[in-house]
């Protein structure tokens, strides 16, 4: 496919239209991933969602992140997916069979799962976009923060609490779909050693329906690892320690960490400025300086690069993906490491590769020999990721970058398709069309 030469819509343009993609997805009390492929509420997307609805209605951003909460369960955990009615997406609730958990929420069914927690971030940039819009709006925003501390505390201390069982110090996920980088070559060593039972209940993919082409997905190998994670944690009755005791995967997740980091310190401030308990304030600063310092020591010598960690393997994992910058999200690497990491984000084989349409960085290296420019995680760009870096970048004070990665991703998703992720070299749209996170993110960067 040729490359195509944006831009082709108006900035008044795109917003509008991204407005229109999270009105079409929204079912009233959530807004789903995706029109089609993705018809439930996902944890992490909600977030993203969340902010994006701030700039159409700071009423319905809050809404929307009490959705999640009201779903979290009771141990403190904020599962992964908050099913709706939907069943055209697989696996559903009753593949998952969290209804015997005892912690579950009552009310309504969700994955048994979780994903990286994002949701202080997402708080604080709405109690920011609300203070612009006006008082009662600052007011509305304030009052949710006041009330949804206590959950996401909760939740920042269940991941304390069940996730950190290794030495590195990482939060470790017991499956890919944790990361929200599924099929990522960060996990092709862990899932190899993932070896699916004679008794996996067989199963039929739905997810394929949803896209161009299956190129585009994972493969049907790495499906049936995915289900056999879920088969190990379902007859481990979902008790959290039991799983981790029990998963073949078990992996020290260097980004998630490093999001964690920076949602615990935003998380703390937000404490401060609405005075909550001094004690769980306290707790989570100790949390986020522990998580930054093992983002820094997981850095590869040489490079800088941070890994993820094989737990059950005991080894570190040198995949060369967007996850080894995550460094430069959270700080606390040294000046040395921070410096050699943006020079490679800006060289040739990342964001400065010259064939790229946009100077976004793809999601894998197109040097490293993992890379597929089509398939999903494994180098696709994806808006979403451009905007977290973003985000983190401006709170670095590194404006300018920031200010770079906006404009680049404006140009990525110029096309008003809002696709989930884009070809890197063509700028085509691929997997789901009218993504909801990427429509988000989108009024973000325009508002
Ligand atoms: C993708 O993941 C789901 C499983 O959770 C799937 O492929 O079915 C990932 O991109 C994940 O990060 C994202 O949250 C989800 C919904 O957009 O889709």
């Amino acid at each position: 496919t040729a490359a195509r030469t944006p831009p082709r819509i108006s900035s008044t343009g795109l917003a509008a239209r991204a407005a229109v993609v999270l009105r079409d997805n929204d079912t009233g009390t959530l807004v789903t991933a995706s029109p089609r492929l993705y018809p439930h509420m996902w944890s992490w997307d909600a977030a993203f969602i969340a902010v994006g609805l701030a700039h159409l209605d700071v009423g319905r951003a809050v809404a929307e992140l009490d959705t999640l909460l009201d779903a979290q369960w009771r141990d403190g955990m904020i599962p992964h997916i908050v099913f709706t009615g939907a069943t055209d997406y697989f696996p559903g609730p009753d593949r998952w069979g969290t209804d015997a958990a005892p912690q579950r929420p009552r009310h309504v069914r969700t994955s048994g799962i979780c994903q990286p927690a994002v949701h202080a971030i997402a708080v604080h940039r709405i109690v920011n976009v609300a203070r612009r819009t006006s008082a009662a709006d600052a007011e509305l925003a304030r009052r949710f923060a006041e009330r949804a501390w206590p959950g996401l505390y909760r939740w920042h201390r269940w991941l304390v609490r069940h996730r950190l069982p290794d030495p590195s110090g990482l939060v470790t996920i017991v499956h890919g779909w944790e990361s929200g980088m599924d099929n990522s070559p960060r996990w092709d060593l862990p899932y190899a050693a993932v070896r699916p039972g004679p008794d996996l209940p067989p199963y039929v993919r739905l997810d394929l329906a949803g896209v161009g082409h299956p190129g585009e997905r994972p493969s049907d190998d790495e499906y049936d690892r995915y289900l056999w994670l879920v088969e190990q944690m379902r007859r481990a009755g979902y008790r959290p320690d039991e799983v981790v005791r029990t998963s073949d995967f078990l992996v020290g997740d260097v980004f998630g960490t490093a999001l964690f980091a920076l949602a615990c310190d935003v998380l703390a401030k937000l404490g401060d400025d609405l005075g909550q308990n001094r004690a769980e304030i306290a707790a989570l600063r100790a949390w986020s300086a522990r998580a930054r310092a093992a983002v820094a020591a997981s850095c590869r010598p040489g490079t800088g690069l941070a890994r993820d960690r094989d737990v059950r393997a005991d080894r570190w994992l040198d995949a060369e993906t967007l996850a080894g910058f995550a460094p430069l999200l959270c700080g606390g690497a040294g000046t040395r490491v921070e410096a050699r990491l943006l020079d490679l984000l800006d060289g040739p084989r990342w964001a400065g590769h010259p064939a790229l349409l946009a100077a976004v960085p793809p999601s894998v290296s197109p040097h490293s020999p993992d890379f597929d420019a089509r398939r999903y995680w494994r180098g696709p760009q994806w808006p979403v990721l451009a905007w977290l870096l973003g985000w983190a970048f401006e709170r670095r004070g590194w404006s300018q970058r920031a200010a770079g990665l906006r404009e680049q991703g404006l140009r990525l998703v110029s096309d008003g398709s809002f696709g989930e992720y884009y070809e890197p070299f063509t700028g085509e749209p691929l997997g789901s069309t009218r993504q909801s996170w990427t429509a988000a993110v989108v009024l973000d960067w325009l508002c």
